[in-house]
């Protein structure tokens, strides 16, 4: 249950010669990148590496170098040395690889999400890294991995997209420290940011179209929300992923300071994004309430029930958080009536 330092992490590393690595379901940009990277970085050690993941990369990291390291599911081993997880804050959320973890040596956890619950044998947790793709970068260079452009992409794709181009407030001048030794090995910022950012879909922009009509704002309490029902993925032949960076356009609302994002997948399940504007507003506590989590800007949940239901029980908790920012103490009664009003809002 303790956090390892990176030296301790180092030292396993070299130890150890059989490794698998995996990301989250519905794999992002840090997952993506920093597993690549880290698997890259472990063969030039010459040690045995297969990365599989519970669900296939988005196509807009499909440019990523990936040959010989990535496995599909059937190909992969029952048991190996030491199981990676990358930016995965428990177990269950490396779907369906959690039997091959359980199977292997040992986990090993690294990530920087601070609802972590360090599952590992090995746990690096560092909440003050901007992505894993930081925490790999460490790694790579305790192991004296020579960098190359392969390596390189991988981590500037993970720092890139961790920090919403560079913009977010986990960036920090670490962030712009390992830019630098990225790009001292060829890395394009203007060929990667392409190959993220502009590669949509029509039916992802049209998908983007319903949820900004079905954008709603609470003025007094400054959140802002969208709702994309299982209809509007069906009719723009679009999948979740292709929701993703739909929250930004609530969150850039001014006066805005949580941005919520309710979206309908199957088995009668919502999911949750939030974001927030300010630090004082921690949206990891209203994610946490709904047996989510994440971190003080940016968090997610998975809550059973119908959009409406969902939709009004996060509403309410999420006045509560802020109202407890503003003045501290609530009345149920308000809360009520606030999300009443939200209500007939709709
Ligand atoms: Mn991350």
């Amino acid at each position: 249950m303790r956090n390892n330092s990176l030296k301790e992490i180092v030292k396993a590393f070299k130890k150890h010669d059989d490794y698998l690595l995996s990301t989250h379901i519905s794999p992002d940009g840090d997952g993506i990148g920093s597993e690549l990277a880290l698997g890259f970085g472990l063969k030039k050690l010459g040690k045995k590496v297969a990365i599989a993941n519970s669900d296939p990369f988005p196509a807009n990291y499909e440019f990523l170098p990936c040959n010989g390291i990535l496995k599909n599911r059937e190909e992969i081993k029952n048991t190996y040395g030491v199981a990676v997880s990358l930016e995965c804050p428990s177990l269950n959320r490396v779907g369906k690889l959690k039997k091959n973890f359980l199977k292997s040596g040992m986990i090993m956890n690294l990530d920087h999400h601070m609802s972590n619950d360090y599952f590992g044998d090995y746990n690096y947790v560092d909440e003050g890294a901007a992505a894993v793709g930081e925490q790999v970068f460490d790694i790579l260079v305790g192991l004296g991995v020579k960098l190359d452009l392969n390596i390189a992409t991988c981590l500037y794709t993970s720092l890139l997209t961790d920090t919403g181009s560079f913009s977010y407030s986990n960036t920090t001048r670490r962030t712009h420290e390992i830019v630098i030794e990225l790009m001292k090995y060829g890395v394009n910022p203007s060929d990667v940011n392409q190959n993220v950012y502009e590669v949509s879909s029509l039916g992802k922009i049209k998908l983007l179209g319903k949820a900004l009509n079905s954008l709603q704002v609470d003025d007094k309490y400054g959140i802002a929300w969208t709702v994309l029902t299982k209809e509007a993925f069906a009719k723009t032949g679009t999948t979740y992923s292709d929701s993703e960076g739909v929250i930004n356009y609530a969150r850039s609302i001014k006066g805005i300071n949580v941005a919520i994002s309710f979206t309908e997948i199957s088995g009668g399940k919502v999911k949750i994004s939030f974001r927030s504007k300010r630090d004082e507003v921690d949206v990891n506590k209203i994610a946490l309430f709904f047996n989510g989590g994440g971190h003080k800007r940016a968090s997610g949940a998975l809550q059973e029930g119908t959009l409406k239901e969902v939709k009004e029980s996060v509403l309410i908790k999420a006045i509560d958080v802020i109202k407890g920012v503003s003045a501290g103490k609530k009345l149920l009664s308000e809360i009520k009536s606030c999300a009443a009003s939200a209500k007939m809002k709709r």
